[in-house]
């Protein structure tokens, strides 16, 4: 499986993608996770993003293993540290944090990791990673130690986007982080969108069908939902099928 081929088959064709995201720290109960999973399998989810800022259980590859037994779905890490590895994931994003101006997380944690996402045979996808303000600091902002983009510059993360473009990075992932207060504005998805080709992956405060469907129309080509899911499993029915209807009509 390529999994970037069907990422970036949604961005030339027009599709709307959806994610969501699994954080291997705030796995419920075994039964309700299960039940999570069941809705994943049943609503019309693209990809299964596993990762979090900040992980202290140690069950990472547990759990990419427990959900690969239980969907075909693909898995992807969306790693938010160095020990965020398993080679039973599909594919994993190589983030590099082009909206901060920390080394560490724009190429150190890359050198380090590198050989062993490599030893793993695991496909890595080079994105560029960028944290927009969403209200209060998030746990990414936090653990980053880095500023995010104000969600009223669009000409900033317009310019970081290109920038890294350039670099040959092959899909960008705007975040205004997990449980922001507000999703990044569509004033910048839009920009963002409109220059540059790789496709866009935006998360962060995605609370109801609707922000998704804004999301969605100003740009993105792939949405993606956490905390809101982890909050009420039953959105993902109302979110996929305003992916459908705007599949549709692309
Ligand atoms: C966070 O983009 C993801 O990195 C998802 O955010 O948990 O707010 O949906 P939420």
């Amino acid at each position: 499986m390529n999994v970037y081929r069907s990422i970036n088959f949604i961005n030339q064709s027009s599709c709307k993608g959806l994610a969501v995201l699994i954080d291997p720290d705030n796995l419920p109960s075994k039964v309700e996770f299960d039940d999570m999973l069941q809705q994943i399998n049943k609503n019309d989810v693209d990809f299964i993003f596993v990762g979090g800022s900040l992980t202290v259980k140690n069950n990472f590859n547990d759990t990419i293993k427990y959900i690969k037994a239980k969907t075909t779905i693909p898995v992807v890490i969306f790693p938010g540290s160095i020990d965020q590895l398993s080679p039973h994931a599909d594919a994993l994003l190589f983030l590099s944090l082009i909206s901060g101006r920390n080394p560490e997380l724009l190429i150190g944690n890359q050198v380090i990791t590198a050989p062993k996402i490599r030893a793993m045979d695991l496909e890595a996808i080079s994105t560029g990673y960028l944290l927009i303000s969403g209200g209060s600091l998030t746990t990414a902002n936090y653990m980053s130690n880095t500023l995010p983009i104000p969600n009223n510059k669009p000409e900033i993360a317009m310019a970081t986007a290109i920038a890294g473009e350039m670099l040959g990075l092959k899909c960008m992932y705007m975040d205004a982080g997990s449980g922001a207060d507000h999703p990044i504005s569509e004033e910048i998805i839009q920009k963002v969108k409109q220059n540059t080709s790789t496709p866009l992956i935006i998360g962060g405060g995605i609370k109801n069908s609707q922000q998704a469907e804004k999301a969605w129309i100003a740009g993105a080509d792939i949405v993606v939902i956490g905390t809101a899911f982890e909050k009420n499993k039953n959105i993902l029915l109302e979110i996929s099928k305003r992916k459908k209807t705007l599949s549709v009509q692309a």
